[in-house]
Order: C-alpha cells, then sequence, then structure tokens
C-alpha cells in the first residue's frame, strides 16, 4: 500500500466524475487498508510519494508471483518513477525479480491472474511488446498466459477493470466482456452495465472486497457463497482507480 499524496487529484484520469475530496480519499485508504487487516493480512504501508500523483494505484508496478516479483513499465510515463520508488519494499520479499524493459511497457492492471492462467490485457498502457515480454517469463515459471485486447473498449482503462478471478474457477465479468471464448472454462458471474466498475473485485482469504453501490453483484456474489466485504470508492474511482489497484498482494 501506499498512502495517496497530498496532489492526489493531480494524477491521471478520464472519467468527469469530479475533483476527489483529499480528507475523503484518506477516511477511504484508511477503510480499505483495514479491511485488508481484517482479511487477515498484514501490511506494508509506503510514505506518500508526491513525485508521483498516482503512486497510491500500487498494483501497477508489480506482478507479485509465489516464486518471482516482476516488475513493470507503467504505459503512462508520469507513472514510469513509481516502479523504481516500489521496488525496495517488494524486493525484501522476494529472492528473485524480472523487469519489463523498453520498449515493452505492462500495467500491473492490465494482468489478471486466474490460478495457473495469466489474462493480459493489451490496452493504452500495456503494449504488444510488454505483453510477450511477461508471457516468456510467465511460461519458464510454469505458468499459461494469453492476451486480450481492451484497446477498442474506451469504457476500461485496464482489463481489469472489467474482469477479476475470485478463486473457485470463478470470474467476475462485465458484460461487454462475458462471451469472449477465452472465459468458457470458468463460472462466470456476469456484471451488468449499470453495476461495470464493481467488476474489479478482489479476493482475499475467505472475503471478497466490492466496491459499494452494486447491489445486484453483491447478491449474485452470495448466491454463489462469497462473502462480500463491501467498500466506498468513489474518490478513487473518480482518478479511473478500481479496488485492486490500491494494493499489490501475495
Ligand atoms: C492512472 O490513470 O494510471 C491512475 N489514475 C489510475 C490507475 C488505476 N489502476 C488500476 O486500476 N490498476
Amino acid at each position: 500500500m501506499r498512502v495517496p499524496g497530498s496532489n492526489f487529484a493531480d494524477g491521471l484520469t478520464s472519467v468527469d466524475l469530479g475533483v476527489p475530496q483529499f480528507e475523503e480519499v484518506l477516511k477511504q485508504h484508511a477503510r480499505y487498508c483495514e479491511a485488508l487487516r481484517e482479511c487477515g493480512l498484514e501490511l506494508t504501508t509506503l510514505e506518500p510519494d508526491l513525485r508521483h500523483p498516482d503512486s497510491t494505484f500500487v498494483e501497477d508496478t508489480a506482478i507479485l508471483t509465489p516464486q518471482v516479483a516482476i516488475f513493470c513499465r507503467p504505459g503512462a510515463s508520469s507513472r514510469q518513477g513509481e516502479v523504481a520508488a516500489n521496488r525496495p519494499a517488494v524486493e525484501r520479499f522476494y529472492f528473485s525479480t524480472f523487469t519489463i524493459e523498453a520498449p515493452g511497457s505492462v500495467d500491473g492492471g492490465d494482468i489478471c491472474e486466474a490460478g495457473t492462467h495469466f489474462f493480459i490485457g493489451v490496452s493504452q498502457r500495456t503494449n504488444p511488446e510488454g505483453a510477450r515480454q511477461l508471457t516468456a517469463c510467465l511460461n519458464a515459471l510454469g505458468y499459461t498466459a494469453s492476451t486480450i485486447d481492451v484497446r477498442g473498449m474506451t469504457s476500461i482503462l485496464h482489463l481489469k477493470s472489467g474482469i477479476s478471478y475470485v478463486g473457485d474457477n470463478t470470474l467476475v465479468v462485465m458484460e461487454e466482456m462475458a462471451a469472449n471464448p477465452q472465459f468458457s472454462r470458468f463460472e462466470l458471474i456476469r456484471v451488468i452495465a449499470e453495476e461495470s466498475y464493481g467488476a474489479n473485485c478482489v479476493r482475499v482469504n475467505d472475503r471478497v472486497l466490492v466496491a459499494e453501490g452494486f447491489p445486484k453483484l453483491t447478491a449474485d456474489l452470495a448466491a454463489r457463497g462469497f462473502k462480500s466485504l463491501v467498500l466506498n470508492m468513489s474518490e478513487f474511482q473518480k482518478m479511473d482507480g478500481g479496488l485492486s489497484c490500491l494494493s499489490l498482494r501475495f
């Protein structure tokens, strides 16, 4: 985790939902941290980094497999320095690392781990060369990987804005993507268009963290036996941020 800086509102955004209110940003971030602890996790929380207004979205800087930490090369140049800033905190937990190199770019938000398979979104941020480097690294570790091109889907920034793997062979997927044949071997929980922001949710131990305000999705999760933990994400949504992007979990 990284605590949002006071210039959080200067970060990148493509949505027009208003300016985030900093006090509320801090409050929602603190509640998110508390929720992870309630789920049984121990947190490493980094200080605000005013050089990088988007740096609270730590997920985009690395992909953490059990064996190797893979450092990303974010597609937005204003975010590339976040990797070096986060690297020491991640390296404390790993013997072995890999780094995506130019001209490849990968944002962690485009990478959806689903058991031993990784879906790699090719997006405005993750390019085909980044996807190629990442696939080679994952294959060497014994994982399979495939790409999903989301460049035509203007409503989402990253692949994981539209899909999440919640364990038990189940994907939560926004309606617009649900017909993708790559998902056919999974159980799907389809997210209706009005609730599509909710598709970015996170399984942590026996809970699924879900953004507040999506009653159909929480009911569908409950019907499949998943216990939700609902969090207000309004201020992060204003900056294109989903629930998963606030933490690097391993
Ligand atoms: C950005 O545009 O890079 C940030 N404002 C939001 C990043 C959100 N990351 C994520 O969902 N993984």
